[in-house]
């Protein structure tokens, strides 16, 4: 398991890279260029700047999470193609400088989505909140600005730039269905995946978050039956996922465990994280410990020793702990902490494998 941290950029993040890689055994950067906008290809300088700034914390830069996929790819509309064009161009930018994980989703419109960004938890910590009786009643349009108040710092999936043309997307989305989701994918992945075969990149979906349809979008990468659907879309280890145990978690039907362990050799990428489901519906984002969510971390940890999983993992979302003022979800507190429980499950199971 190589431990990787997420990293929004200078001055686009509370954390520093002098910070992360005091982190043990945090060896690389996830990273973007939160700036550049989906459909548009990467320029080479601002990728180089992330390399270098990389290069001289002693960190590499083999993760990238996300080029984001132009909404014209998913509403497989005929401008798709020059946006293929545009993500093969920057694909090809990322394997000059070393990359070989692509981390994308292939959700509607929005990216993540949370109700309450900071809602307080007994311990007085913070963390993203998802109530579902709320999201029945917001309007699409407050829930942007509810996630990008107090935030100076770029919110991914969250651009308000993008996001004022709410009403017309949605007008956009009316017709299409799941199995219009479905096909516009298998014209991506027809596209993309022989590019990424050929500069040794492996295309890393991330699951839908929440894996439920909101305000009526349809989604698609959601459980285990239609991971296992959008893996033989294009058959190909090049073709991959990024198992995010939080937000396929959210769901308490999603066995987590027999995922690492049906699609073993299609993860090049874990986010690991843990999320408390309530009888209602409503979920909150808690502290990695098994103990303290509805996923059992440890066991996810255990399964993926037990597949001998060489890929890239990241602590995901962490709580606001210790009065830190950072981006929801993105401190350095809890993510710290998460990392030590996970390298305490592995490094147990390490050594007993060992003896
Ligand atoms: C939220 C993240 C997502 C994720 C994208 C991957 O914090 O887990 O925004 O990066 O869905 O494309």
């Amino acid at each position: 398991m190589k431990m990787v941290f997420r990293w929004f950029g200078e001055g686009n993040d509370t954390v520093s890279l002098d910070q992360i890689r005091q982190i043990p055994g945090v060896e690389g950067i996830v990273w973007a260029l939160h700036d550049v906008p989906a459909g548009e290809e990467w320029p080479m300088d601002k990728i180089l700047a992330v390399k270098t700034a990389a290069d001289q914390a002693g960190l590499h830069l083999d993760v990238v999470e996300s080029v984001n996929i132009h909404e014209d790819i998913k509403l497989g509309l005929p401008s798709r193609d020059k946006y293929i064009s545009n993500y093969i161009k920057t694909m090809e930018k990322l394997a000059q400088v070393g990359v070989k994980v692509i981390c994308y989703n292939f959700m509607p419109i929005f990216d993540w989505l949370r109700t309450d960004l900071y809602k307080e938890m007994e311990d007085g910590s913070t963390a993203l909140f998802y109530e579902a009786s709320k999201i029945e009643n917001i309007e699409p349009m407050e829930l942007v600005r509810k996630i990008n108040e107090n935030s100076t710092l770029t919110m991914p999936g969250w651009e308000p730039e993008r996001l004022q043309y709410l009403t017309g997307l949605f007008e956009a989305y009316k017709d299409v269905t799941e199995e219009d989701m479905w096909e516009n994918a298998r014209y991506f992945l027809q596209e993309i995946i022989p590019a990424a075969e050929r500069l040794g990149i492996r295309m890393a979906i991330h699951p839908d978050d929440p894996p439920w349809p909101i305000f009526g979008l349809p989604k698609i990468i959601i459980n285990q039956d239609n991971v296992r659907r959008y893996l033989n879309l294009y058959d190909s280890p090049a073709n991959s996922v990024t198992l995010c145990s939080g937000s396929l978690g959210a769901n308490p039907d999603n066995d987590i465990i027999g995922m690492i362990h049906e699609f073993s050799d299609r993860i090049p990428f874990a986010h690991i994280r843990n999320v408390k489901v309530y009888e209602n519906g409503d979920f909150i984002e808690t502290s990695h410990r098994s103990q303290d969510g509805s996923v059992d971390i440890a066991g996810v940890v255990e399964a993926y020793h037990d597949i001998g999983f060489e890929g890239y993992a990241r602590p995901d979302h962490g709580r606001h702990l210790w009065g830190e003022k950072c981006r929801p979800g993105y401190g350095l507190y809890d993510r710290a902490l998460g990392i030590m429980y996970l390298w305490g499950v592995w490094d147990s199971l390490q050594r007993r494998a060992n003896a």
